[in-house]
């Protein structure tokens, strides 16, 4: 079998292994890339679109910012919308100058992915990691069954950032990892279309039918979502049920509107929830949706991603570099406290945003959040600081 050696083996190329592999290598520290995908699957992966005003800073300052600068739409409020009206929370001046960057999660992927290869550092596509071993002995081992045959990758430290459907949580061993998991009852159909946006920011919308969101990803391309019961087949959705579903609950008084076009991609995605603790297990380190899920309202699982690889980066640095591993012993807790905090900002969303269809003093109480929302400068205070940058709350 073909052995390699590497400092850090990153297993996953979503957005959390690929900034690892550029903070690392930015920092002379060696890694190897093992994605079980194609180069082409998962620069096409239509996903998040939200960037906060922190994790937008630390693509810039790390290099991998210049695309998302000069295309990325910079926005400064929110709609949130219910009972046909509408209502904008303004995001920066709430949170003293703060702003969201609204740009694909496919198009940093590309950007990483791109630098990667410039910098002549080595991603393996369609190599999928079967097993981890030696991570409690000091010699820790990846086993990556690749097109050219198996291959053994010996290592440091292992990053598992192979996302929720991965192998890396579950080298855990069941009596360290505590797993906390909840599933909504509502799952989201989501669209990308050929169609300028009708609004020029995004619009949160509560409606007795469900859940939508308008969203964008260019002055042509819109991006939509339905909330919808779990166990919906996209079948039962044809391009003119998706447009009357989503013009019926964006409507407003006012005569808002929804900008049809050609439906490019869709997709639907359950809603649930999950945190593993601890985030590590002697060489092995969990990032991103391999350790955390949140729902999607609160728009914060690609931010938290990238949040957690800043924190390994450094701790990897100081580790290798200084043999110091006071911030690798401490990854841990350092990345839960914010992993908390965004669960609970996107349960709040998720719950007040989402009407339920059995449980009438469920939505009285989803109404009377919405309303102090948009009444009380103090609550849309804390909804803007929460949205634009975790870390300010
Ligand atoms: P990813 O992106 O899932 O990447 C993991 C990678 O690991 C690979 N992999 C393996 N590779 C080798 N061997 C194995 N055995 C492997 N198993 C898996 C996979 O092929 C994949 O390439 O995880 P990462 O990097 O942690 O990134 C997390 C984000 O993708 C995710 O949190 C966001 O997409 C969540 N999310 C949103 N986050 C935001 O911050 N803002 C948003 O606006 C936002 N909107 C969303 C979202 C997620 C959504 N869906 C589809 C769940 C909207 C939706 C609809
Ligand atoms: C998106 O643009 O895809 C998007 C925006 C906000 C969310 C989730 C997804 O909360």
């Amino acid at each position: 079998m073909k052995e390699l050696r590497t400092q850090v083996a990153i297993v996953g190329a979503g957005p959390a292994g690929l900034l690892l592999g550029h903070l690392l290598e930015r920092s002379g520290i060696e890694s190897i890339i093992l994605e079980r995908r194609s180069r082409e699957y998962v620069e096409r992966r239509v996903r998040a679109g939200v960037i906060e005003h922190g994790i937008a800073n630390l693509l810039d300052e790390s290099g991998a910012g210049q695309r998302m600068r000069e295309v990325g739409l910079v926005h400064h409020g929110v709609e949130v919308r219910f009972e046909r009206r509408s209502h904008r929370i303004p995001l920066t001046e709430l949170s003293g100058g703060k702003s969201i960057t609204v740009y694909g999660q496919q198009e940093v992927v590309k950007d990483l992915v791109r630098l990667r290869l410039d910098a002549g550092a080595p991603i393996v596509f369609d190599a999928a990691v079967t097993a981890l071993d030696g991570l409690s002995s000091g010699e820790p081992t990846v086993s990556v069954s690749a097109p050219e045959g198996d291959v053994l990758v010996r290592c440091d430290f292992v990053a598992g950032c192979d996302g929720s459907f991965g192998v890396s949580h579950h080298a855990l061993p069941a009596n360290v990892a505590r797993r906390h998991e909840r599933t909504f009852p509502t799952a989201w159909l989501g669209i990308l279309a050929e169609a300028p946006p009708a609004a020029e920011e995004l619009i949160y919308c509560r409606h007795e039918n469900g859940f939508a969101l308008y969203s964008m990803r260019s002055p042509t391309l819109s991006r939509l979502y339905l909330g919808v019961r779990p166990d919906e087949r996209l079948e039962d959705w044809s391009d003119g049920r998706i447009w009357d579903e989503l013009s019926t609950r964006l409507a407003t008084d006012e005569g808002a509107v929804v900008n049809r076009g050609p439906i490019l991609e869709r997709g639907i995605t359950a809603m649930r929830t999950v945190v593993i603790e601890p985030m590590r297990y002697g060489a092995l380190f969990l990032a991103g949706d391999a350790a955390h899920i949140v729902p999607p309202t609160g728009a914060k699982g690609m931010n938290l991603a990238l949040a957690d690889v800043r924190v390994l980066a450094e701790a990897l640095h100081e580790s290798i570099m200084s043999h110091n591993d006071t911030l690798l012993d401490s990854y841990s807790d350092t990345c839960l406290e914010r992993v908390w905090r965004a669960q609970e900002f996107s349960n709040y969303m998720t719950q007040m945003l989402h009407p339920s269809f059995d449980d009438e003093f469920e939505n009285g109480v989803q109404t009377a959040r919405l309303r102090q929302l948009v009444n009380s400068r103090e609550a849309a205070t804390v909804l803007a600081r929460s949205y634009v940058d975790l870390n300010s709350l």
